[in-house]
């Protein structure tokens, strides 16, 4: 099989781009050294988290100058996210760190006045607009696809100006900003969205990277609403995975959080397989799929945790993010070692996990956080993960259920007016912040939790609710219109789908950033293609699926 130098300088999840190459014909050779890079017919430079760190861990490992050499040989190379990032002059992000400087701009951070930053989820890299490239696709690119993209900070386009130098720019629009989604020039490709996560569409641009196919007939021109801009509305399929009675590992999916069965028997419903499942879910057009490990198997060493397992082989199938949450914290192992959060996320992410998500830790962490003034500690598993990784990394799963009372003034806590009345006729409520998987409640409400793990570095709220939680009754609008005022990361609606028109209705009427269904899938009354057909029916933009 021919080969690609692949450049591990930087932690993350490096699995998935391996498995995205295996895919489409290559073997991986790693660089482990500046001493290696001299071989390197064809070279990947992947890269998440911070640009500053990015560059100084190439600075100090000595790679700058051998990857200009390879550059300047006119050998093919390909920089993915932070990896594009490198080619710039610079970031805002860590104004004093010097980029490659080989493409002559600099990147700023998103405007979140009138958006979520990070910009995560699907979004285009269209080539129709700039220079020669009408007809043409660029490595593959198509500008009715979408690519999967997670950053906080962006190269803003500039009509014109890369292109008087050879330049070709794709470009994706975030609210009212137009930004560089890929660049190539001679022997360089680079991409900010992630081709390993961005499905069939992604994996034809790494295959035509290459294969060295810089540029490929587009056939039929698509028509302009077919190549509809902008961020698409991002549904996730959620798998709430334990062991069953008979120790097999299986999704199931509850009640309340109470995943039991209803028929007498007791047993932990058991709905399928994980890895099968996850394809499925993949297979039917899911934008991310979320496995939460709701019991956190607590007798096994780290180590050994069958979610590790999990992720590698649905990582080998599944090539859109995925997400793992559950047991996210410091811990000590059955032999006694102490292992830190960010070492268990680390385990995750080696194994094919592009974020982790964690529940009741970052409870106990925002409650220490006001205990000290609002004061950062520094060694929370949301602030070592997200510097390590980057904030997009770190997702908070909460879990809140609402507190019902008769006025604003009867709780110290943020409540809102209701439209469906408590059981006694109570006009407001409060949502009250629970860990354990529900069992236990604290006395913290969601909105004070969401902005303590905002200030803390996590990058994403999955905002569940106890309440609506297996109901099919929709989604608690109330409550995500609450937590989207309160934050500006980007929130996941979660608890109560019930049919595709729940779908529509959430992102029509909040400002929710994506919407995770499990029961209706796991059931089999509704696909993910459904829910994105629908959506597509009444106007919304969705990414075209594509086998
Ligand atoms: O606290 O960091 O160890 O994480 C534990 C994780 O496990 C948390 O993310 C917590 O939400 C989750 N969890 C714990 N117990 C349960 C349970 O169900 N007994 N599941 C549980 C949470 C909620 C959603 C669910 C949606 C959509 N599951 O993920 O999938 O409510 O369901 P629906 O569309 O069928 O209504 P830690």
């Amino acid at each position: 099989m021919p080969t690609v130098h692949l450049l591990d300088y930087v932690a993350g999840n490096v699995r998935s781009l391996v498995n995205a190459i295996e895919k489409v014909g290559y073997t991986v050779e790693w660089v482990r050294s500046p001493a290696d890079v001299p071989a390197a017919e064809k070279l990947i430079i992947p890269g998440v988290g911070h640009f500053g760190h990015c560059l100084s861990q190439l600075e100090k490992a000595g790679y700058v100058e051998p990857i200009r050499a390879h550059i300047k040989a006119g050998k093919p190379f390909m920089g993915i996210c932070v990896g594009l990032q490198a080619l710039f002059e610079g970031s805002e992000e860590d104004a004093e760190v010097k980029g490659l400087g080989i493409i002559p701009a600099r990147l700023r951070k998103f405007n979140d006045a009138d958006k979520s930053v990070p910009h995560i989820g699907w979004n285009s890299a269209n080539t129709s607009r700039t220079a020669g490239a009408n007809d043409e696709s660029l490595f593959g690119l198509r500008p009715t696809s979408k690519y999967y993209y997670v950053h906080s900070y962006a190269a803003p386009y500039e009509e014109g100006r890369l292109e008087k130098d050879g330049w070709q720019v794709a470009t994706a629009r975030y609210g009212n900003e137009e930004f560089i989604g890929a660049v190539a020039k001679d022997n360089i490709m680079a991409t900010q969205f992630h081709p390993e996560k961005s499905g069939a569409a992604g994996l034809r641009v790494i295959k035509a990277f290459l294969e060295g196919k810089r540029s490929q007939k587009l056939g039929e021109q698509p028509s302009a609403a077919e190549c509809k801009e902008g961020l698409t509305r991002r549904v996730i399929a959620c798998l709430d995975v334990r062991t069953n009675d008979q120790g097999d590992l299986v999704v199931t999916k509850g009640d309340q959080y109470d995943v039991r069965e209803k028929d007498g028997t007791a047993g932990v419903r058991n709905l399928g397989k994980p890895v099968d499942m996850a394809k499925k879910y993949y297979e039917q057009g899911a934008d991310e799929v979320t496995f939460l490990n709701i019991t956190s198997f607590r007798n096994c060493p780290v180590a050994d945790t069958p979610m590790l397992e999990i992720l590698r082989r649905a990582s080998e199938t599944v090539f859109v993010p995925l997400t793992i949450g559950g047991g996210i914290r410091d811990t000590v192992d059955t032999d006694g070692t102490r292992i830190s959060a960010l070492d268990i996320a680390t385990m995750y992410f080696k194994s094919g996990a592009d974020k982790v998500s964690i529940g009741s830790d970052a409870v106990t962490a925002a409650e220490e956080y006001y205990a000290r003034g609002k004061k950062l500690a520094g060694n929370t598993a949301i602030e070592t993960i997200s510097s390590a990784y980057g904030n997009q990394a770190v997702v908070i799963s909460v879990d809140p259920k609402r507190v019902y009372v008769s006025s604003p003034d009867a709780t110290q806590h943020h409540s809102i007016k209701t439209a469906t009345p408590g059981p006694s006729g109570e006009q407001y409520c409060w949502y009250q912040c629970t860990i354990k998987g529900g069992r236990e409640g604290r006395d913290f409400d969601v909105r004070q939790l969401v902005q303590a793990v905002e200030a803390m570095g996590a990058g994403e709220i999955l905002l569940n609710c106890i309440d609506k939680d297996g109901s099919n009754s929709g989604f608690d609008l109330e409550l995500i219109n609450d937590v989207k005022d309160a934050v500006t990361i980007p929130v996941i609606a979660s608890s109560g789908a019930g049919n595709p028109g729940h779908f529509d209705e959430v992102f029509a009427k909040t400002r929710t950033d994506a919407a995770l269904g499990a029961g209706m899938f796991h059931r089999g009354e509704y696909t993910v293609k459904d829910v994105k057909d629908h959506l597509q029916e009444k106007g919304q933009v969705v990414r075209p699926f594509e086998a």
